[in-house]
């Protein structure tokens, strides 16, 4: 596919074959939508909106295509997904200037949305090499016993638009080689990265109907999930969806959804604090991906003793961090993905006055010199040619940053803004009082802690509610090896990186007695 806007109309990928809008799954001519450049609002490529008979399409392949995947070797499952980790690494430039232009981050975080895609493929793939299971001591010498897994057979795989290409990986490649079929719809904002990760299944050569692709909105999203021959739902996402989705999902029986959500993350900087790692750690957990991260930190919460001085430094850096062109190689921060979202951010950014924040930095409303430089058609490079007014029509959000006494109801220290939009707390008192503050919202994601104190460090592991935790360094940049996922409102549940297989799997408790006679258990009689 081009990286240039085409008038192509780009279908779902339905039992190994690509929907074209003649396709018998529509009744009427399809609906289509764009993908648009955040950066400056050009259309990227055109595509089938999905519909209750394409999902429905869907599932029908992907149920069909189970019983013969399942009973393929792990190994040779993994061969598929192999194919695939090879052309993300040969196309990881490539494919990293797609996201940049398609989601907006800046290039080396497109780059390292690829990696962090081949990352977990690897995990994945080598993974079916591994022992899968337990071996397990019984009370009865006679008696061997194992806990074995097995596929639990069509995951619905809901995927958000910040890691387009990384985040369906989380879900998928664990879910394929482990022997389910896969009906994913990728976001309604990022569909050109669905469209090339499709493409990729299909030459690796995928038998028809494992993996399957619908492209649309939230309409097919449900209907994905509430289909019943989906037996799991992986959703990564915003909180609002992912609650309705287990709320429903929950009640029913056999049925299973795990779910990521936001944050409300914060970073605590003790008096022990070296001022250099947490200035550094605190500009890059709330700036990159321009705050749109679900583990970027929207609080710092800085000892008195420290306070005045990380806050001389930490507005000093947010005044003047780079905001522009994704693919120009000195831009700190993108666009934000779509003009809605930055009314959501103007919202955010006035509620925290309204609740008594004083303003320290207000960079929302970007000057004219700040507004980015370069051609308008997406391509720019930094330096390349002439300013134009291509960028005009980009989301453009520059840092937020106030200072505010802790109150524990304030809303705007409990809603996620999902955005350059930060609050400085400050704190008088020990651990207990930063871990209090720390603790005091719905959400449960990510956070760090600045500190030189080892005993500081380990009350902030033990007790800071959250499934992310960082000592010294920032709260963003997991590895797909560790567990990613949170408590509280922030997730129930991994639909990501490694712990996706307790998703994706059932678990057998698988008993064999190997004497002549039937010996119980806890001492049960066996007279008959
Ligand atoms: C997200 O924040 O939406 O830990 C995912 C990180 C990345 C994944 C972030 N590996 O920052």
């Amino acid at each position: 596919m081009s990286q240039q806007a085409t008038t192509q109309v780009h279908g779902h990928y339905i039992g190994g074959e690509w929907t074209d809008d003649s396709s018998t799954s529509h009744s009427e001519e399809a609906e289509h939508f764009e993908s648009r450049n955040p950066a400056t609002g050009e259309s990227l490529a055109t595509f089938q909106r999905g519909t209750a008979d394409d999902v429905d399409a869907t599932l029908e392949a992907a149920e069909g295509a189970f019983e013969e995947w399942r009973s393929l070797s792990y190994i040779d499952r993994a061969e598929y997904l192999w194919d695939i980790y090879h052309e993300l690494r040969e196309r990881h430039d490539e494919l990293g200037e797609i996201v940049s232009k398609e989601c907006g981050k800046e290039i080396s975080e497109g780059k390292a949305d690829v990696t962090e895609a081949w990352h977990m493929v690897e995990w994945a793939a080598g993974n079916a090499r591994h022992p899968h299971g337990d071996v397990v001591p019984s009370e009865v010498a006679g008696k061997d016993a194992y806990m074995r897994r097995k596929p639990r057979g069509v995951i619905g795989c809901i995927t958000p638009w910040n890691f387009p290409v990384a985040i369906p990986f989380w879900h998928m490649a664990i879910a394929l080689v482990e022997g389910n079929t896969v009906v994913w719809k990728p976001a309604e904002q990022t569909p050109w990265c669905g469209q090339i990760i499709a493409e990729m299944f299909e030459d690796a050569g995928i038998p028809d109907g494992v993996f399957n692709m619908v492209q649309g909105y939230g309409d097919a999203g449900a209907a994905i999930t509430d289909d019943d021959r989906v037996d799991t739902v992986l959703f990564t996402g915003s909180a609002e969806v992912g609650h309705e989705i287990s709320g429903k999902v929950g009640g029913e029986a056999g049925k299973l959804a795990a779910c990521e959500m936001g944050g409300k993350n914060g970073i605590v900087v003790t008096e022990a604090a070296d001022l250099d790692v947490a200035v550094h750690s605190a500009i890059m957990s709330s700036f990159k991906t321009t705050g749109q991260r679900c583990v970027s930190s929207e609080r710092l919460i800085v000892h008195t003793d420290v306070y005045d001085e990380f806050k001389a430094r930490f507005v000093d850096i947010a005044e003047d961090i780079a905001v522009g062109d994704p693919l120009a190689e000195d831009t700190f921060m993108g666009p934000v993905i779509e003009a809605d979202h930055v009314e959501k951010i103007r919202r955010h950014n006035e509620l925290a006055v309204e609740e008594g924040g004083e303003v320290l930095v207000d960079r929302f409303e970007l000057g004219e010199d700040e507004i980015p430089d370069g051609h308008g058609d997406g391509t720019a490079t930094a330096g390349d040619g002439e300013r134009t007014d291509g960028f005009a029509n980009g989301h453009w959000v520059g840092p937020f940053v106030y200072e505010i006494d802790y109150e524990s109801d304030l809303r705007c220290l409990n809603e996620e803004c999902f955005g350059p939009h930060v609050a400085l707390v400050e704190y008088d008192g020990d651990i207990d009082r930063a871990l209090e503050i720390h603790n005091d919202t719905p959400y449960g994601l990510a956070g760090a802690i600045i500190s030189e104190d080892y005993r500081q460090l380990n009350a902030f592991r033990d007790r800071a509610e959250i499934g992310l935790a960082y000592a010294n360094l920032p709260c963003i940049g997991a590895e797909v090896q560790l567990p990613f996922g949170g408590v509280k409102k922030s997730g129930n549940g991994y639909p990501s990186a490694r712990e996706a297989i307790e998703a994706v799997t059932e678990r057998t408790a698988w008993t064999i007695n190997n004497a002549d006679d039937i010996e119980m258990a806890q001492g049960l009689s066996a007279d008959i």
